[in-house]
């Protein structure tokens, strides 16, 4: 699994076992090599970081790019969300100041997801999700990761970090590109006869 966020990590883990896959983390010293990402476009970032693991550690490849696109903030950070969380003291501080700051006590967003999955060979698939709802000004939750306490579900009436990571898996960004990409990522893996 390509990918340094041990909440991405937990929430795909969960969907590969599910699904029969054995998830494997890859090491701190490959992540510290890994070249910089693109932070214009998901599915570049998610297709450059799948291939590039794959090819070094010789097996089947999953990489996860993904953001949260506010509308009130005109779509950013999007895909800059994990360096806008980065610049300014984790993510809920980063977009709760920013929020305040323009006077904005919620708005409607979006999460989305690109998932892409790659051989040593280079061969690569990807497929994407989307998940609506709102951000809100005042945490709420302990779960889940990154914006979760303040993306609120309104179809659930509750922030995703007041959600179970079943839950989550059901109606996540996530959730959504990884059944999307399932069927592919189980062709991909008959290539490497594993
Ligand atoms: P890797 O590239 O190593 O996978 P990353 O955290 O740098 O990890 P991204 O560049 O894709 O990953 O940044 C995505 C950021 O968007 C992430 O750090 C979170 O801040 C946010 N994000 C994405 N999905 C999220 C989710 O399900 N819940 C909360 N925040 C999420």
């Amino acid at each position: 699994m390509a990918t340094g966020n041990p909440g991405k990590y937990r929430e795909l883990s969960a969907l590969l076992r599910e699904a029969g896959f054995i998830p494997l983390p890859v090491s701190g010293q490959l992540l510290a090599e890994a070249p910089e990402e693109p932070t214009d476009d998901y599915r570049k970032a998610a297709v450059m970081k799948a291939k590039w693991t794959a090819a070094r550690v010789g097996k089947l490849a999953l990489a996860d790019d993904s953001g949260l696109e506010v509308e009130a903030l005109d779509g950013s950070p999007g895909p800059q969300s994990a360096r806008f969380a980065a610049a300014a003291g984790g993510p809920v501080a980063a977009l709760v100041t920013e929020m305040r700051r323009r006077g904005i006590e919620r708005s409607p967003a979006r999460f989305r997801a690109v998932l892409a999955a790659a051989t040593p060979a280079g061969q690569v698939r990807w497929a994407e999700g989307a998940w609506d709802g709102e951000v809100i000004v005042t945490p709420r939750g302990e779960g889940g990761f990154g914006y979760d306490p303040v993306f609120f579900v309104p179809t659930m009436g509750k922030t995703v970090a007041e959600l179970s990571l079943q839950q989550k898996n059901l109606l996540s960004h996530r959730g959504q590109a990884f059944r999307r990409l399932l069927d592919q990522l189980r062709f991909l893996a008959t290539t490497l006869g594993s």
